[in-house]
């Protein structure tokens, strides 16, 4: 296990119900829109990866036209990406427990950093910077630069690519089946870490399921990784 490549939302930081949901409600009302999501709504749209898909598809949803979406989805997101920007720079977002030691402890063991996620960059590069400033992740691959967002494996192939790894030499560390769908399709061991939004997602595939990083060791990682060799 040469790298581990880690996701961002829900993974990295428990980031979706109290951070991107409420950056997209603001977003809402500053633009006038009567649209609010609540905790549960928004749990059944983030399977629906990258906020300007999920915003089309809701907006399609609600009866809004292709012309009128095409126009107001991209001021709408670029305002909800601020205000996430804004939730970060606050302090509203933190890292999940146990993930700070273990990506120290990967790094002290020489195991390699990287990041794959759908989420933009605009938001995502401010927050590493904030809440893991000494962590080396290279590359950062977001949304902005994968073609087709998880769970296409694009984002995965070009972390590897980055790395100049081959997926058997790393390990992917996910929180949904979006994205655990997406890392063994680029071929890559997956320990996923769920949380409250996808702790019922079927994760049967996966190498190793956790509910939380204090479950997980470098030890744990390699046996989950090794795991996957065997197979
Ligand atoms: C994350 C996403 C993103 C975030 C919001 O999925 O799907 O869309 O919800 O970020 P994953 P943006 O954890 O599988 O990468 O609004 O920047 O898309
Ligand atoms: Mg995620």
């Amino acid at each position: 296990m040469e790298a581990a490549i880690f996701d961002v939302d829900g993974t990295l930081v428990d980031s979706e119900r109290d951070g991107h949901r409420v950056a997209f409600n603001l977003a809402f009302e500053e633009l006038g829109l009567p649209y609010r999501w609540d905790v549960e709504l928004y749990g059944r749209l983030l399977e629906i990866a990258g906020g300007q898909h999920r915003l089309h598809a809701y907006l399609e949803g609600q009866g809004m036209g292709a012309d009128q979406r095409d126009e107001i989805v991209p001021k709408l997101h670029a305002r909800k990406t601020e205000l996430f920007r804004e939730l970060v720079a606050d302090g509203r977002i933190e890292p999940r427990a146990g993930v700070a030691a273990l990506v120290h402890d990967l790094a002290a063991a020489r195991v390699r950093l990287a990041v794959a996620t759908t989420g933009s960059r605009g938001w995502v590069e401010p927050l590493l910077e904030r809440l893991f400033p000494r962590v080396p992740f290279d590359p950062v691959i977001t949304g902005d630069e994968a073609p087709v967002r998880k769970p296409d494996p694009s984002a995965y192939f070009m972390a590897l690519a980055g790395l100049r790894l081959p997926a058997s030499e790393a390990l992917a560390v996910e929180d949904s089946a979006n994205g655990l769908v997406a890392a063994h399709a680029a071929g890559l061991a997956c320990v996923v870490v769920v949380n409250d939004y996808t702790a019922d997602h079927d994760l049967a595939a996966a190498e190793l399921v956790v509910a939380g990083f204090d479950e997980l060791d470098v030890a744990s990682l390699r046996l989950a990784h090794q795991r996957a060799q065997r197979r």
